[in-house]
C-alpha cells in the first residue's frame, strides 16, 4: 500500500546542559566545567523509493538526540547525531507551523527541517579577570518542534485514466513489469500502480465515475498523481454505449479537479476492440473523431482519433509502444534542456 499523505511531528534533540563545577587538583585549579554538546538536527533527504513514507504509517513521533550534558576535568559533551529521514522524490513538505513549503524533486536532495538546540557553555567560558570562579553555566536550546505534512505528488512521465473495468491495469501489465491486480468488476485497483517502460513511468489509476472530482468513488485521491505527468491516456471501452460520451465524462472529472489536466497531450484508446465487429470499429473510430472536431476545441493540434487496441491483438500494442517511444525521446530532449537550463548555459 503506498502512503502517500501523512502528517509527522518532529523534534530535534535539545543541546547538553553546561557543567558549573571547580577543580582543586593541582595544575587545573578552578573552573573546569564542560560546555554541553549540540543537539541533533533533522533532514529530509529524496531517494527514488515511492513507498518510503510507509516508514511513518506507525512512527509518527520523531525524534533526535539531545546533545551530552557537559562534564567535569573541561569534558565537554558529544555532539548529538543528526538524524535523516529518507523521502521519496515528488514529496512536498508542509511545515504547518511555519507555512513554508517545499519539495523534494532530486535524489539526494537534503534539507534541514529541524535544528538541533544548541549547546550550554560550562564555567569554564564564563571566567574573566574580574570573576575567575564563575559559577554560572547554561542550559542547552531547545531543539526545533515542528509539524509536518508530506504529501506525495508521484512523477510519472504517463497516467492512465478511465472509467473502471475499462482495462487499465490489463494494459499496463502487457506493457511494463507490473502485476497489477486484474479482474471483469469495477474498482480492481484500489491504489495507482507503476510500471516502468523503458526510461518512462506509467501510472495507472483508479478508475474514474462521474463526480469523481467531488469526492464519489476512490477518484480524487488519486488524481493528484496525475498532475505532473507528461501525458495522459484516455481508455475507453468499446464495449461502451458512447465511448465519446464517457470520454467527454472523464475530461469534464478532470477539468472539475484541476484544469491544468486538460492541457496535457492526450491519446485516446478505444480498449477491448476484440470484443466488437470489425465495423462496428469502424464506426466508432468515425464518430469519435467527427465529434470531438465539433465538440472539443481544446484539443485543436492534438490527434483527433481514437485508437483500438486489445490486450490479445499484439499490433494494436506496437501501436501503443510506437506512442510511448515518441514520448520517451520528448522526455529525453526536455531534460536535456532542462540540465543546460540548470547548468547555467542558457541565460537570459
Ligand atoms: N476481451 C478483452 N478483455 C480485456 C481486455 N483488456 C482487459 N480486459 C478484461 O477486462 C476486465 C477489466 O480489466 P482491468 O485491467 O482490471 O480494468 P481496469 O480498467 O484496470 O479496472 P479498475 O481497476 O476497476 O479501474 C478484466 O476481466 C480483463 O481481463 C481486452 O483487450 N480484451
Ligand atoms: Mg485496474
Amino acid at each position: 500500500m503506498i502512503i502517500d499523505d501523512v502528517v509527522i511531528k518532529l523534534k530535534a534533540g535539545d543541546g547538553g546542559k553546561g557543567m558549573a563545577v571547580f577543580s582543586r587538583t593541582k595544575g587545573l585549579k578552578g573552573p573546569t566545567g564542560g560546555n554541553g554538546g549540540n543537539g541533533g538536527s533533522i533532514y529530509f533527504e529524496g531517494i527514488s523509493d515511492l513507498t518510503a513514507l510507509r516508514q511513518f504509517r506507525f512512527r509518527k513521533d520523531i525524534k533526535a538526540d539531545k546533545g551530552q550534558n557537559g562534564k567535569s576535568s573541561l569534558n565537554d559533551g558529544h555532539n548529538a547525531e543528526d538524524l535523516t529521514l529518507l523521502v521519496p522524490v515528488g514529496t512536498v513538505c508542509k511545515n504547518l507551523t511555519t507555512r513554508r513549503e517545499f519539495e523534494i524533486t532530486k535524489v539526494g536532495q537534503r534539507e534541514l527541517v529541524a535544528k538541533g538546540g544548541k549547546r550550554g557553555r560550562g564555567n569554564f567560558l564564563f571566567r574573566s579577570s574580574t570573576n575567575t570562579s564563575p559559577t554560572q553555566f547554561e542550559e542547552g536550546r531547545e531543539g526545533q518542534f515542528f509539524e509536518f505534512q508530506l504529501q506525495l505528488k508521484m512523477i510519472a512521465d504517463v497516467g492512465f485514466i478511465g472509467f473502471p473495468n475499462v482495462g487499465k491495469s490489463s494494459l499496463l501489465n502487457e506493457l511494463t513489469a507490473s502485476k497489477s491486480k486484474v479482474a471483469n468488476y469495477a474498482f480492481t485497483t484500489l491504489e495507482p500502480n507503476l510500471g516502468a517502460y523503458y526510461d518512462l513511468i506509467l501510472a495507472d489509476i483508479p478508475g474514474l465515475i462521474e463526480g469523481a472530482s467531488t469526492g464519489k468513488g476512490l477518484g480524487i485521491k488519486f488524481l493528484k498523481h496525475i498532475e505532473r505527468t507528461r501525458s495522459l491516456f484516455y481508455i475507453i471501452s468499446a464495449e461502451s454505449e458512447n465511448p465519446f460520451l464517457d470520454y467527454q465524462k472523464v475530461k469534464e472529472e478532470l477539468n472539475l479537479y484541476n484544469k491544468v489536466l486538460l492541457e496535457k497531450p492526450e491519446y485516446i484508446f478505444l480498449s477491448k476492440s476484440d470484443m466488437v465487429v470489425p465495423e462496428k470499429i469502424t464506426q466508432i473510430v468515425k464518430d469519435f473523431k467527427k465529434s470531438r472536431l465539433e465538440r472539443d476545441p481544446a484539443v485543436a493540434g492534438q490527434s483527433k482519433d481514437i485508437i483500438p487496441i486489445s490486450i490479445i491483438d499484439l499490433a494494436s500494442l506496437e501501436k501503443v509502444k510506437l506512442i510511448l517511444n515518441k514520448i520517451a525521446k520528448e522526455k529525453q530532449i526536455s531534460l536535456v534542456v532542462e540540465d543546460v537550463v540548470e547548468d547555467g548555459i542558457i541565460d537570459n
